[in-house]
């Protein structure tokens, strides 16, 4: 399989932590690509009508979209614990929070749309803030909702992930009077999985 991929994207990080997390990473060729809705990539447009990454391509199936779905998939290939819970809370806990996660990326995203990426005169500061505070309420929901105690789900990898991406970006911090957050993070942030992943690049717009 081939990852269509970004070293700077929380949402291909995390698609790739999960190949990890559950033994499959060996399977999959990363395949760099810079995306940005205002530079059109032609091979990443050819796999997802998007044009976003990640993507994942399968030997002879159609390609597979977005992040959610690929850890979907991968879930279904290995044969250990999964790490989508099959039913009952559980599942719509681990669920709920990849949401809240993707919510996060998407928030910091649009902060730095309002804030660095998009020309200054076209910047709109009450839109940053609307999007800031969603990034605040989200950290103190965070800070009392996390299950830091569970074993490993596609909820962590979504959150572990973002939460990397939100620091790397320099964007409203997680930390401050948020202990427990802080501390499961940098334990997350040890496991293999991360290591294997770093975060670099620049955006191109
Ligand atoms: N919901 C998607 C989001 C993917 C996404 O926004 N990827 C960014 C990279 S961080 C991208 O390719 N953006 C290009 C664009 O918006 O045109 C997922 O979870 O995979």
């Amino acid at each position: 399989m081939k990852l269509l991929y970004q070293t700077h994207s929380p949402y291909a990080r995390k698609a790739l932590v999960f190949a990890h997390e559950v033994g499959l990473a060996p399977q999959i060729e990363v395949v760099h690509h810079e995306t940005s809705p205002t530079r059109r990539n032609e091979q990443v447009f050819a796999e997802n009508p998007l044009g976003k990454v990640p993507v994942l391509l399968r030997p002879g199936l159609p390609p597979i979209f977005d992040s959610d779905v690929i850890c979907a998939y991968l879930d279904t290939l290995h044969s250990g614990r999964k790490l989508i819970p099959a039913e009952g809370e559980a599942r719509w806990h681990a669920l709920r929070l990849q949401a809240v996660a993707q919510g996060l990326a998407d928030a910091g995203i649009a902060i730095r749309w309002e804030t660095v990426r998009r020309p200054e005169a076209l910047r709109y500061p009450p839109l940053r803030d609307g999007y800031i505070q969603k990034l605040i309420a989200s950290y103190d929901w965070l800070e009392h909702e996390l299950d830091v105690d569970s074993t490993v789900h596609v909820g962590h990898v979504a959150l572990a992930t973002c939460l990397a991406w939100l620091e790397f970006r320099e964007l409203p911090s997680f930390r401050e009077g948020r202990p427990r957050l802080a501390t499961w993070f940098d334990e997350f942030a040890k496991r293999p999985s991360m290591r294997a992943t770093p975060l670099s690049g620049e955006t191109h717009d």
